[in-house]
């Protein structure tokens, strides 16, 4: 029998790539620059399956008069770029890869939690500019986190994760937001009824839910003014969770303290409004970017692949 064809829509690491290659027919993206819509069509209309990524947005257009394809196998936890009603109708399952990041990514909130409280972005970009003149007991003098209160917006395995890091190894008080009753035995932190009143009780509020649909720009105008003038929003969820402009306007009147982003609404542009601010960490989206986990995420890719040809039902199925 023929192996299936897959398509994959960037370069993956070296390892998986491999194994891909002992199962099925796989056509690799060699340059490895982001496909045009065009692209994406062609991949659907000629594979069984087609393995995309967060840059690749995959519209209810792109389905419209039907595919070959028969499964999405998304190389990331989150899918909000990808239609699902769409794919769903036009027959397509549609995975994801998660668990596998969890740490990967709570670690990079904490990163970004860590170098906003004290103040590292600034810190390095002084003294690689040469304007740092000595010790002096004054200088870039940031915020202690112990005994602080970081607000978790979305505790799924990744809010858990960070929940977890912050009281445990920082000492900190948790507080969260989750539209489910979170079952959270032995966990430390407390479920609060609104995304406000988590907003107005935390140092730090640290965004960890999924985006589109009704998040989209949950964190905007209205809600940033819930927050303290003294704390620090972290985003390593979804660009589109955050009204960038309104982040601005808050940054500038000084209304919270500062911000650590990883992921922005139109990447991989980032404004310069963002870029030219001392008060901001910026990312490249690098949430999961450890090399263990994107091989454990491509394998993961692999496991449902597997699965779905071998006629059993995907462990990471969305639909
Ligand atoms: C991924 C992420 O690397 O998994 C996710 O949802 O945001 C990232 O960590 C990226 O989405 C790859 O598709």
């Amino acid at each position: 029998m023929s192996k299936p064809k897959v398509i994959v829509t960037r370069r993956w690491p070296h390892e998986v790539e491999q194994r891909l290659g002992d199962h099925f027919d796989v056509t690799l993206n060699e340059a490895d620059r982001p496909y045009e819509q065009q692209e994406l069509r062609q991949a659907l209309l000629l594979a069984d399956a087609v393995l995309p990524t967060v840059t690749d947005r995959l519209g209810a257009d792109l389905f419209a008069g039907g595919v070959r394809a028969r499964i999405l196998g998304n190389f990331g936890v989150g899918f909000n770029h990808i239609d699902i009603a769409a794919a769903s109708a036009a027959g397509l399952i549609v995975t994801n890869t998660p668990a596998v990041l969890t740490d990967a990514t709570a670690d990079l909130a904490m990163t970004l939690l860590l170098m906003c409280a004290r103040r590292a972005g600034e810190g390095e970009r002084e003294l690689r500019s040469g304007k740092w003149t000595g010790w002096r007991p004054t200088h870039l003098c940031g915020t202690q986190v112990s005994g602080k209160t970081v607000g978790i917006i979305g505790m799924g395995r990744i809010g858990q994760a960070m929940a977890r890091r912050c009281h445990f190894g920082f000492g900190m008080e948790v507080v969260f937001f989750d539209s489910q009753p979170v079952p959270h035995p032995g966990m430390p932190a407390r479920q609060l009824a609104t995304v406000d009143e988590v907003l107005a009780a935390s140092d730090f509020v640290s965004l960890h839910c999924p985006g589109g649909g009704e998040n989209t720009r949950l964190i905007n105008e209205r809600r940033l003014a819930r927050m303290k003038k003294s704390a620090f929003l972290i985003n390593t969820a979804r660009g589109d969770v955050v009204d960038e402009d309104a982040l601005v306007q808050a940054l500038r009147e000084r209304r919270i303290t500062g911000a650590g982003l990883d992921v922005f609404e139109t990447e991989p542009s980032v404004p310069r409004a963002l870029t030219e601010r001392e008060d901001v960490v910026l990312l490249p989206h690098l949430g999961s970017a450890t090399s263990e986990t994107r091989i454990a995420m491509g394998m993961r890719v692999i496991d449902n692949l597997s699965a779905f040809f071998e006629g059993r039902t995907p462990p990471d199925a969305v639909n």
